[in-house]
């Protein structure tokens, strides 16, 4: 079942993430800065680049191995071609046998086999979904896998990856996922979306946030997941859910931020009676309005794109949210689902064709974006 593969598959990102976060060796490459005085720095990559990268190359080799007729239609981030410090011109993958991956990986490391290891092992590790924190699927949803497309994230809020410690906020981090982490390693996910190629609509997402809470010196995740077809729409959070939140509120009157949000905005909605958090990451900032700690994520800029943003929108979607663009729903009264078709007319460059173009409005439930869109209309604009 794609589904079930999917969650997997995102299991075994964020256990690469952990990794890397966890083992002393791989953490100390993880949060090296590279000398301005490096030799040929042109060549010298980071290894946080690697990461991301072999993150996403796992992803894209799991699912296509599994579903070749995605295959074409699997898309990350990030370019797999690597320079070494040799120069050479390497292509991160996971080739067949964790020996092989190590290999390939101990060239891009500047012959690091401990490194290469370590990290091969960890794409090569046999997972099934009893080895995932999350509400086992168990629905049939018949699909033209041809017809798919896939966005992944390998790693959102990378800052917070490097740099983040346990919440800023937070003391014990035992479970305190019903309070909003306004920075750290809480904010960290994994992004995976299935769309439609046809039609451009998100149907299938999975959130994996890999350091949900920390237990007994180690970090646990947490995944999630929502399918929104046109027969099926169901969700990992539910009501007799394992993951259900008790603390799940409907109309908590919070809307989440990022931190670069424009002042005018914040201070209408403020005027409307909202109370403003701000957290990085995208993806964190979707899973806190999936999980109802906030009514809605906005974002008035075209800063985010379609990996940030299609796995959330198909959850939010399977729980009767959405999103829609920030810039047709306050300045044209028109709400429109963002689409997840690469936008041809933007041209080859990949950061104006992919993102979200206008800004985005993400929420669960939907008799709120009425009251977001009359808070910060204009008077000018049309439509009202
Ligand atoms: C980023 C990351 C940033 C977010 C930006 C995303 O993805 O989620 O935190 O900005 O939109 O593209 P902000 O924190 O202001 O919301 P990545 O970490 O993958 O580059
Ligand atoms: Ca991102």
């Amino acid at each position: 079942m794609l589904l079930e593969a999917l969650i997997i598959a995102s299991e075994r990102a964020a256990n690469i993430a952990r990794k890397c976060r966890e083992d002393e060796h791989l953490f100390k490459l993880l949060i090296e800065e590279k000398s301005e005085d490096e030799a040929n720095p042109r060549f010298v990559q980071d290894f946080k680049t690697l990461a991301d990268v072999l993150i996403q190359e796992t992803l894209k080799h799991d699912i296509g191995n599994q579903y070749p007729e995605m295959k074409e239609n699997i898309k990350g981030e990030e370019s797999n071609v690597f320079c070494n410090a040799l120069g050479e011109r390497i292509s991160v993958e996971k080739l067949e046998s964790s020996t092989q991956t190590a290999e390939l990986l101990s060239k891009v490391l500047n012959d690091d086999p401990e490194a290469a290891h370590l990290l091969a092992e960890e794409v090569h590790r046999d997972l099934t979904i009893d080895d995932v924190a999350t509400q086992r699927p168990d629905v049939e949803i018949s699909l033209n896998y041809a017809k798919l497309g896939v966005w992944i994230d390998p790693i959102d809020s990378t800052a917070e990856y490097i740099n983040g410690t346990k919440d800023k906020d937070c003391q014990d981090c035992q479970d305190d996922s019903q309070t909003f982490s306004t920075g750290g390693l809480k904010c960290v996910t994994v992004l995976i979306g299935v769309y439609d190629l046809e039609t451009g609509g998100a149907i299938m997402g999975i959130v994996n946030q890999p350091f949900s809470s920390y237990q007994d010196g180690r970090w646990r995740g947490k995944c999630y997941w929502g399918v929104y077809t046109d027969t099926v729409k169901c969700c990992s959070i539910t009501s007799d859910s394992q993951t259900e939140p008790s603390y799940v509120k409907v109309g908590t009157n919070v809307v989440c931020l990022s931190g670069s949000e424009d002042q005018s905005i914040k201070d209408k909605l403020r005027s409307g009676g909202f109370e403003l958090v701000e957290a990085p990451g995208a993806g964190y900032k979707m899973l806190a309005t999936v999980v109802g700690l906030a009514d809605v994520y906005l974002l008035s800029k075209s800063s985010t794109f379609k990996w940030d943003s299609c796995g959330p929108h198909a959850l939010l979607r399977s729980l009767s949210g959405d999103i829609v663009v920030f810039e047709d729903a306050v300045h044209r009264d028109e709400t429109i689902s963002v689409n997840y078709r690469v936008d041809s007319e933007a041209g080859t460059n990949k950061i104006e064709s992919c993102c979200n173009k206008g800004g985005i409005i993400a929420f669960r439930n939907c008799s709120i974006i009425n009251k977001i869109v009359s808070l910060l209309r204009d008077e000018n604009d049309g439509g009202a």
